[in-house]
Parts: C-alpha cells; structure tokens; sequence
C-alpha cells in the first residue's frame, strides 16, 4: 500500500487491491516503550513513551510549543460504525489522537454464530467481522501506524459459539488482542456453558500461540448488575476464573488481562467505593495485565456527566496502575457512538494522564485505616463467593442456582442472579469426548491428539505454519459489498460534494443544540419543531437536560441535513501570508511605525491584547513596533484620539466580550468614527478576541481580525504586508 499523505485522505481502493495477497507483518500485542525523565517542550514529564511522528495535540498544547506528549500506557477506542470502509477512517483520526489499541466491535448476534462469514456485509451496531475486513483493516492499519510512528494493536472478539474458529482466523490475519472469556458466553450469549468452556480451551490456545493479549469478560457483569458496587465480590471471582482457567490452558500471564471497571459514579462516593476494589484487585492478581475500562454502566445522555466520571475512572487507573486505559465514548448512553465523540473519550484518557503525570511520586495510598479495611473485607466476600460455588457443586451448579449478577452484596442474596441451565442453551449437546485414538492434523490444537506435537508436518502444513494455505473468499453478496457502499461516497468525493457526517460517509446526520426557555414538555416539543424549521430531516431528541423546571432546558437533536455542499462553490478565506521574522523585523526597524492598542468597550480583559503586543511573551515590540498601549475599558473615540497624536498606521482592538454583540458592535463602531474623522484611509484597523473572526471583523468594517491562537507574528505579518503593498502602490 502507498505510504499515506497527512494531507490526503485513505485511498480505500489501495487499501482493497491485491488482498488475496496480504499478509500481516507481525503478530502479537505490541506496549509502549516507558519513558522517565522525559523533556518535552518546557517540561520534564515522568510517566511517557515515545512522541508521535504525526498526531493532533491537546487543544492547550498550543500554550506549551505545541508539544504532544503519549503516556505509557496503551490507550483504547472503540470503533463500532457497521461499515469495515468507514471504521478505518475512523481508526486514522482516533490514531492521531493517541489511540493506539483499536477494538471493534462485532456486528449484533455474530456471536451466535456457529462459523465464519465471508465477505464484507453492513453490519448493525457493529461490523461483521469477517476475513476481507480484517485483511483491509489490518493493511490500513499497518500504512496509519507508519504515518503516526506508532504500532497499533487491532482487537476484536474471540467469545461467541464459534470461538475457536475466530480464534484460527484472527491468528491468521495478525489481529493482535480478543476478548476471550467462556463466562461471557454463558452469562450473556446463552451459550452451553461445557461447549464454551470447551472452545475456550481450544480459542485461548490459538490465541496464546499468535501472542494475543486477551481480555476477559468480567465488566459486563458489571456493566448487568443492578447496583453495579454491590457485585464486586464476584467480579473476583470471575476474573479468578478466567484467569485460572487460561493459565492452566497455557497462556502466559503477560497476556492475561482482567478487564475492570470502576464501578460508580458521582453523586455516588465513587473514590471512597471504587478505589478500595482497584487496589484489592491489583494485590489479588498481581503479574497479570489490567485493562481498566471506563465506568459505561451509570453514562447518561449527558457527555459532560460522562466525561467527568471517565475523568475520575482514569485518576483511579494512575492511583493503582493500568497497562492499558480503554475508552469508549461518552455518547454510549445514548447509543450512538458517534466517531467524533469516540475521540473526545480517546482524549479524557490522554489529558488526564498527562495532567496527573507523576502522580504515584507525588502520593501514596494509606496503609492504615478505612482503605486496607475494605481492601480486606472485599477480598474475604470474594473468598466466600468462591466457597459457596464449591459448595454448591460447583460452576455449572452455581451458574444454574443463580448465584452470578444477583443484586445482593454477597453474601446478602435478592434471588435475581442470571441462571442458566447447564444441559441447555446455543450449542447444546454438541460435545463428544474424544476417543483414544482421537486425531486431528492441525497445530495448536487443546487437549489429547493422537498426532505429535507438529501435527500438520504429515501434510505439510497448516494454515498457522503455512500461510499460503490460506483460502481467501472475496464478496460473496452482489448487493450488500464494500465495492457497491463505497460507489456513492466515492462519486460525490470526486464531484466535489461535502456533506456533513457521523456514522457512515456522508450520512448528513448533524447535531443541533437548542436552549429553549419554557418548562420541558413544551420546550422538548418547540426544540424539535424548530430543528424542523432549520430544515433538519428526521429530527429526534438525543439528549436532554433540565435547566429549570420552569426557565429552560437544553436539548441536543440530531437530524440530517439534505443538502451537499460544492466544495467549487465555496469562498474560502485568504490564507494570511505568515512572513519570516527577520523580514518583518527588517522592515519595522527601517522606519518608526506607531501602533495604538486597546480593550475597548465596557471590556476589563487585558491579557489577550498584552501577549499580543509585549515583548515578554514574543508579541510584536520585539520586531520594533512603537506599541502605545492605552488600557481596558477604552472608549473607541479616545483609541482615535490616539492614533492622531501618535500618528499610528495601525489600531489594534481587544474585545472579549460578546454579550449584546458588543464585539461586534465596538468594530463597526470603530469603522464607522475613522471613516467619520477622515483617519480610515491612513490607518490599519484590527479586531482581536475569542470570538472575533477575519471574516466577522471584515464585514464589522475593520482590515483584519484574529482569533483564538494568534500570536504577535500574525498581526506583525499582516501590518507590514499591508504597509509594504500601499507602499508599492
Ligand atoms: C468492552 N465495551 O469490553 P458479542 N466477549 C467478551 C466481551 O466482553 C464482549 C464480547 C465478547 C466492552 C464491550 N463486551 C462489551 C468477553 C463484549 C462481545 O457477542 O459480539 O457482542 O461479543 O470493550
């Protein structure tokens, strides 16, 4: 595949040609490199790995030089679009932004599946996950981890009735990391729990022969608990279980993690409950991974509700210790997992990392008092857990007797724990004890085989030691392919037609806030009538939040928007010509140009308008500009009276404030004076603020305005651009 281009979008079709020939160039699961004492920009960081080649910074990196550093652990995104095509252009943009373990997310019901599929189908809630679309995302994935500089872990899903056969399958393809627990097939899938104990044996095999790191299952029963806390005793267990039972199978320890979440969030006393139950799970299962995953099961509509909890779910990992930082998107709970907000949950994780570097040399948890008590009272609950499973029988028995996701905190019962039937469910009876001389001539294969140790050396090989045996199947349905979903995106990219996007290529779908004044049925209903006014199609509430009940609510709509734009249609904004310094500073000291500066208005706001102008923060004294700087709170008519006196070429205005449009009203204004003086001919007018743009400046009559992240080398650039061309004319 051709390298790819920053500034060019992922040529689909070089990713799909001359698959039947890909293979992967490496397997297994890659981690960071830690590295301590690190220098980045102005600062010496402690708990980081290597920088990014390409990457998209925090939005406040650009205070700090634009730096970028990455934490040491890997950090997760979900992907889950339903079209492999459009998952991959997702997985570039969470790359940029740090994710370097890319999960996704199988398409509803694959897993009851009983054998692969073939081909690429549109899948719903997920993609199939399928050879082709392995092979496609994997290549991509190989020509993303080039242009970021980074290797990326790609995952998917080994539970399921046809576990075994993903498992075959994924080692093939070089997937590097599954979701591998027989418990989650019993408890959630209603699969007979002795055939997937059973294929589990033969899946983590395979898995642990391709150097898969696997996760478990144990979250979900978090995630299915009523009162998420009260399960922690069992989720001990759980992880006991599948740990335990991949050991015996012969998976390494570096390749077991137990997925966990923390269980609560505020208002709960989500410190005070979960940070006893990190710590007691750490010193349980020490030496094996943990893969700690955002709190999904208390995530309402609210994405600032659920950021701040994935905030504190992070700070938990850092105060004991994660290998792997998973996150999902704060959107989960309005079951839209919208590529955008996938990586808003990608940087919670590394922004919080990042502001909590160092923390475990700054801090140490307490060996004394309320946090070692629960520690130890969660683990004795779980001891008795585990006995009362011995008792019973057993796992099957205690599986059939209910005792797993009861709502009670163990050992107190409510009797509403998920019961399955130990005769019964998907794949029931298809179990038959091998016989003595039981033979079957593949590699990697669990438990009792007449063949020896390399058991395809009879015929050769098999697909694990000889990839060329590999039988690849292309598009097997005429109408439900990648070639035929990718004919309109690809045509309307060629015409020159945008639309908006958030689930597949150019859906439309857009998201419209409204804050609407009156009590929230009334307010609900005249949110998504207005949506329908702004000419949205399908409008639907996707999240609500009571302001008052009777001042106001905020309402964020979804809808679609009909209509493409023509990109030849648009007016684009000059590109302001960013001179080199010496250029500017050359021209400036060459003659005495006089600059009056101001906050102008009602406007107290001073900063913005000093980094500008003062040679302390780089502004534009340092080029030679005389800056006569006159205050806050300016009335524009003294900022005139200035220009006058001083003779300035050039006005420079501040204005933050946009309350009453006053910004817009302070440029006009200005304009409108100069022009009324007879000074707008001879002097320069520029606007700067938060909200000020060139084009908003521009039609509120000034020459130019700047916005969020202009520095002194842009207004510079642009007065001497200016001056130097009425010069020339
Ligand atoms: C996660 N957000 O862990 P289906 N096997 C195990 C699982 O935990 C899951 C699946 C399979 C969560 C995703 N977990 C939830 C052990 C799912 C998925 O049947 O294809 O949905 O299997 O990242």
């Amino acid at each position: 595949m051709r390298p790819l281009d920053p500034h060019s979008k992922i040529d689909l079709l070089d990713v799909l040609t001359d698959l039947q020939h890909y293979r992967p160039r490496r397997q297994g699961w890659h981690w960071r490199q830690p590295i301590r004492q690190h220098h980045v920009g102005p600062f010496v960081l402690q708990d980081t790995s290597p920088d990014l080649r390409h990457s998209v910074p925090l939005p406040s990196a650009q205070y700090f030089g634009d730096i970028d550093p990455q934490c040491d652990v890997v950090l997760t995104t979900e992907i889950a679009s339903g079209r492999f095509e459009d998952d991959i252009r997702r997985m570039r943009m969470a790359a940029w932004h740090g994710a370097d373990h890319i999960m996704v997310i199988r398409t509803a019901g694959q897993s009851h599946f009983d054998g692969l599929i073939e081909g690429t189908p549109e899948g719903v809630g997920g993609v199939p996950i399928t050879r082709k679309q392995l092979r496609a995302t994997r290549k991509a994935l190989d020509a993303i981890e080039d242009e970021v500089g980074r290797p990326i872990n790609f995952h998917s899903y080994v539970s399921g009735i046809a576990g075994p056969e993903m498992a075959v399958l994924f080692a093939e393809e070089g997937v590097n990391g599954a979701h591998q627990d027989p418990q989650y097939n019993i408890l959630y899938r209603n699969i007979n729990m002795h055939r997937s104990f059973v294929d589990a044996a033969e899946a983590k095999t395979i898995m642990a022969r391709a150097g898969m790191l696997q996760i478990d299952g144990a979250h979900n029963a978090n995630a299915s608990a009523k009162e998420a806390w009260k399960v922690m005793p069992e989720l001990f267990v759980q992880h006991a279980i599948n740990t335990a039972f991949s050991t015996a199978v012969g998976m390494p320890k570096g390749l077991i993690a137990l997925s966990t979440v923390p269980p609560t969030a505020p208002p709960a006393p989500k410190l005070w409950l979960d940070l006893p139950y990190a710590v007691a799970l750490r010193e349980i299962f020490q030496g094996y991974i943990f893969r700690a995953q955002q709190n999904t099961r208390y995530i309402e509509a609210d994405t600032t509700e659920a950021t701040v909890t994935h905030v504190l779910d992070t700070l938990i990992s850092r105060l004991t210790s994660a290998d792997i930082q998973s996150t999902i998107t704060p959107d989960e709970g309005r079951n839209v997992p919208w590529h955008y907000n996938t990586i808003f949950g990608v940087n919670t994780a590394r922004q919080t990392l990042m502001g909590v570097d160092g923390l475990r040399d700054l801090l140490t948890l307490r060996s004394a008092g309320y946090l070692p008590d629960k520690v130890r009272e969660l683990k004795e609950r779980a001891v008795l857990f585990l006995e009362e499973i011995v008792r019973r029988g057993g796992y099957c028995a205690a599986v059939a007797e209910g005792q797993f996701v009861d709502s009670g905190y163990f050992p107190e019962r409510q009797g509403d724990g998920i019961t399955r039937e130990p005769q019964g469910g998907i794949g029931a009876q298809s179990l038959i004890r091998r016989e003595p001389d039981y033979g079957a001539p593949v590699c990697s294969h669990f438990g009792h085989n007449s063949y020896a140790d390399h058991a395809c050396a009879a015929y050769g090989g098999c697909t694990l030691c000889d990839a060329s045996k590999i039988q690849y199947i292309d598009e097997l349905d005429e109408l439900d392919n990648v070639h035929r979903r990718l004919v309109t995106p690809l045509t309307e990219q060629a015409a020159g037609l945008l639309r908006p996007e958030v689930a597949w290529a150019g859906d439309g779908v857009v998201c419209v806030t409204l804050c609407i004044p009156a009590a929230p049925r009334v307010a609900e209903a005249a949110a998504l009538t207005m949506a329908e006014k702004m000419g949205l199609q399908h409008p639907e509430v996707i999240s609500r939040r009571l302001l008052h009940p009777a001042e106001g609510s905020l309402f964020e709509i979804k809808g679609i928007l009909p209509d493409a734009i023509h990109i030849d249609e648009l007016v684009l904004p000059q590109e302001t010509e960013r001179l080199p310094e010496v250029e500017i500073e050359a021209y400036v000291r060459a003659q005495p140009i006089h600059i009056v500066a101001a906050t102008v208005g009602e406007d107290e706001h001073s900063v913005g308008m000093r980094e500008i102008l003062d040679i302390k923060h780089g502004g534009i004294e340092k080029y030679g500009f005389h800056c006569h700087y006159l205050g806050t709170s300016v009335p524009i008519s003294k900022v005139l009276d200035a220009a006058v006196e001083t003779g300035a070429r050039a006005v420079l205005i501040s204005t933050i404030i946009t309350h009453h449009d006053v910004h817009r009203i302070a440029m006009q204004r200005l304009h409108d004076l100069a022009v009324e003086r007879g000074l707008r001919a001879q002097l320069l007018l520029i606007a700067g603020g938060t909200q000020v743009t060139h084009d908003l400046a521009t039609t509120c009559g000034m020459d130019a305005g700047f916005g969020r992240g202009t520095t002194g080398q842009h207004v510079a650039a642009f007065v001497v651009h200016k001056l130097r061309t009425a010069g020339q004319a």
